[in-house]
């Protein structure tokens, strides 16, 4: 099928564009508040078009299917300091009016097989086109930082050795993904002790 790409992903990028900016802005408001903030960083993109073409072969996604298929042609990931801020987040999205939440996937409780972590939600988001509104599918990711590390790494991984790690790899990455939540849970401990120090390091910064 012969599909012009950049038309087809527009929307997608828009509504990409629009929610960082929307929730970067939220995590301003938590600074100027000096409260403390459960977003540390967000970011985005739109699937790049080679990984769209893999998906669908390897999950047997139709191109035809794309928009109601593939889920996360418009990925958003919101990084948390500690894992309760992950369910305030998530909370605060399903609050919102700009968003639908269809369905979530808890891999914060349930972890995936691989060792992976964190929170997805699928949203339906409606995008104002020129002459329309176009309601897309985006796929919100919320993980804390120790999680999107593991992640980052294993995901880059991923690219050489195409999910078949060698065991001595797979090892490691278990033992990676277990120091990793067990630094979540010390954060989590000593988090009010740290809100207190972020709350007034912004407090003297200002
Ligand atoms: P990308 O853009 O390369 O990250 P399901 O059918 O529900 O089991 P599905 O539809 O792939 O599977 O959904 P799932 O499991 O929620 O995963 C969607 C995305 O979560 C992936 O996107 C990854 O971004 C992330 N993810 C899931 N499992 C892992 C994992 O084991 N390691 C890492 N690093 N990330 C994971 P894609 O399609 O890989 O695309």
């Amino acid at each position: 099928m012969d599909r012009d790409w950049e038309l087809f992903l527009l929307p997608y990028k828009q509504t990409v564009d629009e929610l960082k900016v929307k929730l970067r802005g939220l995590r301003n408001m938590y600074l100027l508040k000096q409260e403390h903030g459960p977003i540390e960083f967000v970011t985005g993109r739109v699937k790049p078009i080679n990984s769209i073409l893999l998906k669908s072969r390897t999950r047997k996604i139709s191109l035809d299917k794309l928009e109601t298929d593939m889920e996360d042609l418009a990925g958003i990931r919101i990084m948390c300091p500690f894992v309760e801020d992950i369910y305030d987040v998530v909370e605060m999205l399903k609050s919102r009016n700009d968003l639908k939440v269809l369905y979530e996937k808890d891999y914060v409780t349930h972890k995936k097989e691989s060792g992976y972590r964190s929170y997805h939600l699928i949203c339906e988001y409606p995008v104002q086109l020129i002459d329309e509104v176009k309601v897309v599918l985006v796929e919100i990711q919320i993980r804390t930082l120790a999680m999107n590390f593991w992640a980052s790494i294993e995901h880059s991984l991923n690219y050489k050795y195409a999910g078949e790690y060698p065991t001595e790899i797979n090892d490691r990455l278990q033992k990676a993904a277990e120091s990793a939540f067990q630094l979540d849970e010390e954060m989590s401990t000593i988090r009010d002790e740290i809100k207190d120090i972020q709350s007034s390091f912004r407090f003297k910064k200002d």
